[in-house]
């Protein structure tokens, strides 16, 4: 007789993703996830930590700050890069601080997109979920996360169905889609002319896009998100000189939802398979429609023709075309889609469901 005890309320670890200090954007779309899931949690009854890059703030999260160097984006290497880590890296001491602590914890999340907490999973004791952020990016990663996904059944989740279709163990995912407070979300029925992009600004996100169809379709775009590649910045610069665009910053949500609620339309630019695109449905909750590259999470998104229009991937005209159609979108829509299939209650049904069957497994292994 295995005695199960299904715990209501559980104790959770989430180790954070290494490339970002919390509340900075590094962190990219993630750190909305890591925000949102672990506040609903902890209204819920949960006991949640969060072990996190040293400066890492998140508004009603504990946090645990881990010392050490960030972690050299996944997308930024080639497919066969061989897995590295700078020295002290926080990598390794974020996962050296829930090794000593496991035990206080029924599960541990991984928020990290690396090669080492999938390689260590064996090595721990209590069971490891594993929230896979991005699509397929790195060979050695890769394997490392199919040897999880094949002797660990359950415990790998994701996004979309799209992002899961970019790796080999795609089938043994479990999605769990995506979900925003839209508490912090108001609906604007007034927008003004300009467009908005929004997202971390490095090249895999192709802003040069957005701003040649702002510029050919005539309308000033205005861009938010954390300034992560200086290079490509200034080469942005120098490349659209006249284009209409401005730069607005990394906004907290209630800032940024006010700007982006008086938009016309948030363009979507991904170069590459977007595993999901929390902006997009950060627009939706303010009644914006979203224009995007028909590609990964987006796709999956965007009703087209209803709360936007999906274009043919990396062409500005297509974009300029749906720019020029896009008053035919009614934004109460759009809000309607994202209270419909993007509620936070709903997304955190979907992960507590997961995480009591990642603990109950382990148990029922023992
Ligand atoms: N790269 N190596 C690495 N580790 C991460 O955790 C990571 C990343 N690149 C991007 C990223 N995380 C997040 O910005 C996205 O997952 C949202």
């Amino acid at each position: 007789m295995v005695a199960v005890s299904f715990k209501l309320s559980l104790r959770l670890l989430f180790v954070s993703t290494s490339v970002g200090v919390l509340g900075t954007g590094q962190g990219g779309g993630v750190e909305l996830t890591i925000a949102c899931l672990a506040r609903e949690l902890l209204r819920r009854g949960h006991d949640v930590l969060v072990a996190a890059p040293t400066g890492s703030r998140l508004d009603g999260v504990p946090i645990v700050e881990i010392p050490g160097r960030l972690q050299v984006p996944a997308q930024s290497q080639e497919r066969d890069a061989p897995i590295s880590l700078p020295p002290d890296p926080v990598l390794g001491n974020l996962w050296d601080y829930a090794r000593s602590r496991q035990d206080k914890w029924d599960a541990i999340v991984n928020f990290a997109f690396d090669w080492l907490p999938f390689y260590l999973t064996p090595f721990f004791r209590r069971p490891i979920a594993h929230f896979i952020s991005m699509g397929s990016t790195g060979d050695a990663l890769d394997g490392a996360m199919a040897r999880v996904a094949e002797r660990y059944p359950g415990t790998v989740g994701v996004y979309t169905r799209t992002q899961a279709a970019t790796f080999t163990f795609g089938d043994r995912c479990r999605i769990l889609g995506s979900g925003i407070d839209l508490a912090q979300y108001c609906f604007n029925d007034r927008p003004e002319a300009a467009i908005a992009w929004l997202g971390r600004i490095a090249p895999e996100k192709a802003l040069e896009d957005a701003i040649a169809a702002a510029r050919q379709a005539n309308v000033p775009l205005r861009v938010f998100g954390k300034l992560q590649d200086e290079a490509y910045w200034q080469r942005i610069q120098r490349d659209f000189p006249d284009a209409p665009f401005e730069y607005g910053g990394f906004l907290p949500t209630d800032r940024l939802q006010a700007e982006v609620g008086r938009c016309r339309a948030l363009l979507m630019t991904p170069r590459w398979v977007e595993a999901f695109g929390n902006v997009a449905i950060e627009a939706l909750a303010c009644g914006v429609p979203v224009i995007a590259y028909q590609r990964g999470g987006p796709a999956e998104i965007v009703c087209d023709g209803k709360t936007g229009f999906l274009v043919e991937p990396d062409s500005p005209p297509g974009l300029v075309d749906a720019i020029a159609r896009i008053d035919t979108i009614d934004r109460s829509a759009c809000r309607r889609q994202a209270e419909a299939e993007y509620s936070l209650p709903a997304f955190c049904d979907r992960w507590e469901t997961w995480l009591h069957a990642v603990v109950a497994c382990q148990q029922s292994a023992l």
